[in-house]
């Protein structure tokens, strides 16, 4: 089955979870360990990369390990990384739709997409829309913030991600930002478009996580929750939250 069949598939039942494994943060082996808690406690689908200092060789035993241990599907995520995997299950094909710089609009994506068609890999596509604080991956692509009141620039924003036939639109506060999209803008967000709606950065307590689905959130990425002690017992209460 497709990604995008899958994807559509779960989020028919209801809210879906991403975990997000940066294969900077940690050894190979103890990405997979993560992967496959992640998986046991319920998350859908994995993201993997997210930092620019991923090497190469890092990613793809990462990938490995990753892939051995789970078996929900694994998309490889190119935000910030010069790194490339090719052989997950699926390429989130990511735009920065409020980058001052071309390259992460499109020029990124023109360089690779003859080679992913050959290669026949399945690409997901979003428009990836940051929201203050940002972060480091904000600062990486040169993005023009949307300030945290500004609900009607974010709405932009993923109207036009949903005119030019995107996916999903993607909100996103960065990762380790100290707090998710105020739920104010997903909800106006959320009123507007009819592409299904991932939100990500910040997110780490079940409360995060419920206010986040409420507002209107389909799909909730999770990343740094993953890299602290008690991961598992913290991971499990946020995916109670988002599947109640
Ligand atoms: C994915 O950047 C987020 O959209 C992950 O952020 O690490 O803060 O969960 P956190």
């Amino acid at each position: 089955m497709k990604v995008k069949e899958y994807l559509n598939n779960k989020l028919a039942q209801g809210a879906v979870h991403i975990t997000l494994i940066d294969p900077s943060r940690q050894v190979p082996e103890a990405a997979g360990r993560l992967a496959e808690t992640a998986q046991e406690v319920g998350s859908d689908l994995i993201f993997l990369g997210g930092s620019a200092n991923i090497t190469q060789r890092a990613l793809v035993e990462t990938v490995d390990v990753v892939k051995q241990r789970t078996s929900i599907p694994v998309l490889f995520y190119p935000a910030g990384t010069e790194s490339l995997s090719l052989n997950l299950d699926a390429f989130l094909f990511l735009s920065m739709l409020n980058s001052s710089n071309p390259h992460f609009i499109s020029g990124a994506h023109a360089k690779i997409a003859l080679v992913l068609k050959r290669l026949e890999v399945e690409t997901i596509s979003a428009g990836y829309i940051m929201v203050e604080p940002g972060m480091k991956i904000a600062e990486l692509g040169e993005a023009e913030l949307v300030s945290r009141d500004n609900f009607w620039k974010a709405i932009g924003y993923a109207l036009a991600a949903e005119f030019m036939g995107m996916d999903f639109v993607y909100l996103e506060a960065g990762n380790g930002a100290a707090q998710p999209v105020p739920a104010g803008m997903i909800r106006a967000v959320k009123r507007e478009i009819s592409i299904p709606l991932i939100v990500g950065g910040g997110i780490r307590t079940a409360i995060d996580a419920r206010r986040v689905r409420q507002a209107g959130a389909d799909i909730v990425v999770t990343g740094t929750v993953i890299e602290n002690a008690g991961y598992r017992e913290r991971l499990r209460s946020i995916l109670s939250a988002l599947k109640e």
